[in-house]
């Protein structure tokens, strides 16, 4: 190699800083790749063990869809693990290793492709894109299905800033609250009087869009007795925040007595 002072250009060595000192070239990829593997190996720990670090980040699971969704979420994200950790770990490393320290204002050496590379890496994006969606759509056919057992309807209608409530089988009983009872499929019909709202209850892992002038339609088993939230998911104006109920999972006999209540209260309304 021609006798080029130290931070000169050397043509002919594209990676550029190899060239100068006595030190050997490191195994760049051999580094990466361990610090990659290391790095994986605790994102996958950390992504596993998250609800019992951040105990509140997801919602309880309420309802035979959560289970499903909720492994899927752990799912995706530990497969994603690897592909974010390649990619901040390959970053990191270069910026440690190849920055420029003094703007010389000079061009980098030009990079080539590799084919063999690039091939790999299209084909394993593909190969892992296509499981997803694959893999979603199966998941997304088997919660959006109606649920074993008598369906219990329930109206949702949503209109700026709030929802309500109706069980046509049970009098046309009118709610702000949402009560249903647990372990009984229910079929949601959502709809909404104004702008577009989105009807989320997290702890079931439903989400549907209500849109004026049509029903969209959504079930969900719940399977676990409690209190928890119903909220708008669709910004729809200056009070989408406060757009949410109390939705409360009874025991049949609760479930039985608060409608049974309900129907006595609206029969005296005049409903
Ligand atoms: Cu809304």
């Amino acid at each position: 190699m021609a006798d080029l002072g130290p931070g000169a250009a050397a043509p002919g060595n594209p990676r550029g800083g190899a060239g100068r000192g006595v030190r050997p070239e490191p195994r760049h990829i051999r580094r990466v790749l361990v610090i990659w593997a290391i790095a994986t190996v605790l994102g996958i720990a950390l992504v596993l063990n998250l609800h019992r670090l951040l105990p509140g980040l997801l919602p309880p699971m309420a309802s035979s869809e959560a289970q499903g969704v909720d492994f899927t979420l752990g799912f995706f994200t530990v497969l994603a693990v690897p592909v974010a950790m390649l990619v901040w770990v390959f970053a990191a490393y270069s910026i440690a290793t190849w920055r420029v320290r003094r703007f010389e204002g000079l061009d980098g050496p030009p990079i080539s492709g590799s084919p063999v590379l690039q091939t790999t890496w299209i084909l394993s994006s593909a190969l892992l894109c296509l499981f997803l969606v694959v893999y979603g759509l199966a998941l997304l056919t088997n919660v959006s299905a109606a649920p074993p057992g008598r369906l219990l309807t329930v109206d949702v209608t949503g209109q700026q800033w709030q929802w309500n409530f109706k069980y046509p089988s049970r009098g046309g009983v009118t709610t702000t609250t949402l009560a249903l009872p647990v372990n009984r499929p229910i079929l949601f019909r959502v709809t909404s009087l104004d702008v577009d709202h989105s009807f989320w209850i997290p702890a079931l892992a439903i989400k549907i869009d209500a849109i004026p002038g049509e029903v969209t339609t959504v079930y969900a088993m719940p399977t676990r007795e409690g209190t928890y939230t119903a909220r708008c998911a669709e910004l729809c104006g200056l009070y989408h925040s406060y757009m949410q109920s109390r939705v409360r999972v009874l025991s049949a006999g609760g479930f039985s007595s608060w409608i049974g209540a309900q129907e006595r209260v609206w029969g005296r309304g005049g409903g």
